[in-house]
């Protein structure tokens, strides 16, 4: 190889050496500002470490975390009237008993998505309303009382019965839960009359995530 041909080739190794690094720093780069961030994944099995906290009814309509139902595993969070031994609920007794975790949503992702697994009959109102027997969620400064739910504000607009075997469901998160620290609440209702006992809601496989659509400004 003559001199001029060596140049061009220590050129081109150059260059390639270059563009590498260009390639990876922009790959890097992205993957940052692109983050996503998992908060929760929580499938209620012995080897779940996540942090939920109950506020529950004091004689009937728990939530309990056992195996009488799952949607995948052997265990799940469910309504029980008998302490878990079966997914059923007490249609007489005027219930709204919470499970809930405390989330901090990071600063800027805010394309946030909640996931989980949900069954329960419970009484849809056939009119669409929401007054009867069903499963509500809501993010809240403030921890759940027992037999309130959260105040409108903080409740997401949906509410979820009528489901006799478990179905994923996907909720958008309010963008402007990014950078808040909030109570995840799920909550279970019913009034005192009427309803489908068996089976009560139960939940599984929680997932939320949080990412940004566009390159995240922290
Ligand atoms: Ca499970
Ligand atoms: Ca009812």
């Amino acid at each position: 190889m003559n001199n001029f041909n060596r140049g061009i080739s220590r050129g081109n190794a150059k260059f390639s050496i270059a563009w590498l690094f260009v390639v990876l720093l922009v790959f890097s780069t992205a993957r940052s500002l692109y983050a996503q961030t998992q908060l929760i994944n929580s499938d209620f099995e012995l080897s779940d470490s996540t942090n939920w906290l109950f506020s529950n009814n004091a004689t009937t309509n728990q939530w309990v975390v056992g195996s009488a139902v799952a949607s995948s595993g052997t265990g799940s969070v469910y309504i029980s009237e008998d302490a878990g031994v079966t997914n059923s609920y007490n249609i007489t007794s005027a219930t709204v008993s919470h499970i809930y975790t405390e989330v901090n949503f990071p600063a800027g992702q805010n394309a946030i998505v909640l996931s989980f697994d949900g069954k329960g009959i419970d009484e849809v109102s056939p009119s669409g309303g929401t007054t009867y027997d069903y499963l509500r969620i809501s993010l809240d400064s403030l921890a759940p009382t027992n037999g309130i739910l959260p105040s409108v504000m903080n409740q997401l607009p949906v509410v979820f019965c009528g489901q006799p075997g478990f179905e994923k469901t996907y909720v958008n998160i309010p963008a402007s839960m990014a950078g808040k620290t909030m109570f995840l609440v799920f909550s279970f209702k019913c009034d005192a009359v009427i309803g489908t006992p068996t089976p009560g809601f139960a939940i599984d496989n929680i997932l939320l995530k949080a990412k940004c659509l566009i390159p995240c400004l922290e």
